[in-house]
């Protein structure tokens, strides 16, 4: 896609105090990535041909709703896949969240979506009233099912968000219940763990992360999930699969079939990205941040004391 003038990044990051009031559980993600970071509003946009981006989980405090807004700002593409559980249809029951935020998001998207990007929403679980939306739009935005994208170079991949293989890979609830509650024990964790290394001083860490990782059920159902996965692409004959869900951004080929997973904007700010020649890419949006960051704290740090005369 041509470089298009008229739509320009807009203006950066809202201050860290007010978003410690908009999200009073804390984002997993530490605060000082969700610093005010000056940027040129007219700074170009990243061209990417196709951008998939899932399990956002709006209307919940888990959402990274200024990493996010970041970077759906600092894009533009051909076609933006929404690859589901965007919106917390689940949460927003239980308790209604709904900050300023994630409006702009929204907007944002929106956005996109009238400047030229076909955006597509394939519903998850947690927004699966929207799958009663199928084959209609909403400001632009297309809701399916789920799709087949035809990359640069030719190759067909299924897109969908891929809670539907939960029952194969979980074949009991009970199991499936007890990893629910160690899981936000987990995150739980994670959240004061960083605290603490925050107030040393000390990067980010993801105990999920590296849980998910380390743990060997947790590797066992990631990779048994990707698997499960791959297979059902190669029985549609295509030549891979594009999902989400499980929150753990890959590339891993099985065959003939390649596994892309967009990652999650709750532990870790991934997306996937095709660029113009086809070549994917999953791109650490937090990681890129933290590059930015990085330097300027320390050239602040550095700057010369002025000494009297
Ligand atoms: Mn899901």
């Amino acid at each position: 896609m041509a470089s298009r003038p008229e739509l320009k990044a807009e203006a950066g990051f809202a201050d860290a105090s007010k978003l410690r009031s908009l999200q009073p559980l804390g984002p997993l993600v530490p605060s000082w990535l969700n610093e005010r970071v000056p940027k040129d509003p007219h700074r170009p946009r990243l061209q990417y041909r196709t951008v998939w981006v899932s399990d956002t989980h709006l209307g919940t405090p888990g959402c990274n709703a200024e990493l996010l807004l970041d970077f759906l700002r600092s894009i533009a593409c051909d076609k933006l896949y929404l690859v589901g559980d965007i919106i917390d249809g689940w949460q927003l029951k239980k308790g209604w969240y709904w900050p300023q935020r994630h409006n702009d998001i929204v907007r944002s998207v929106l956005k996109l979506a009238k400047h030229g990007s076909r955006v597509i929403y394939v519903p998850g679980n947690h927004d699966d009233v929207l799958r009663d939306f199928v084959g209609l739009h909403f400001g632009g935005v297309e809701i399916l099912p789920e799709d087949i994208h035809v990359t640069a170079d030719g190759r067909r991949l299924l897109v969908l968000h891929g809670d539907m293989f939960d029952s194969v890979v979980l074949y009991a609830r009970w199991l499936a219940h007890l990893g629910d509650h160690a899981y936000t024990l987990m995150l739980r964790t994670n959240d004061i763990y960083n605290a603490v290394r925050r107030w040393m001083g000390l990067p980010y860490w993801s105990l999920a992360a590296h849980l998910k990782k380390k743990v060997k059920n947790a590797v066992q159902f990631i990779s048994r999930y990707e698997e499960v996965v791959a297979r059902a692409a190669a029985d549609r004959h295509a030549d891979g699969v594009v999902c989400g869900h499980i929150h753990t951004a890959e590339i891993r080929n099985f065959g003939n079939v390649t596994y892309y997973n967009d990652g999650d904007w709750v532990e870790s700010c991934t997306a996937l990205v095709e660029h113009h020649d086809g070549r994917m890419e999953i791109i650490d949006w937090a990681e890129r941040v933290r590059n930015e960051v990085r330097p300027r704290r320390e050239k602040k740090k550095r700057q010369p004391v002025a000494v009297p005369a």
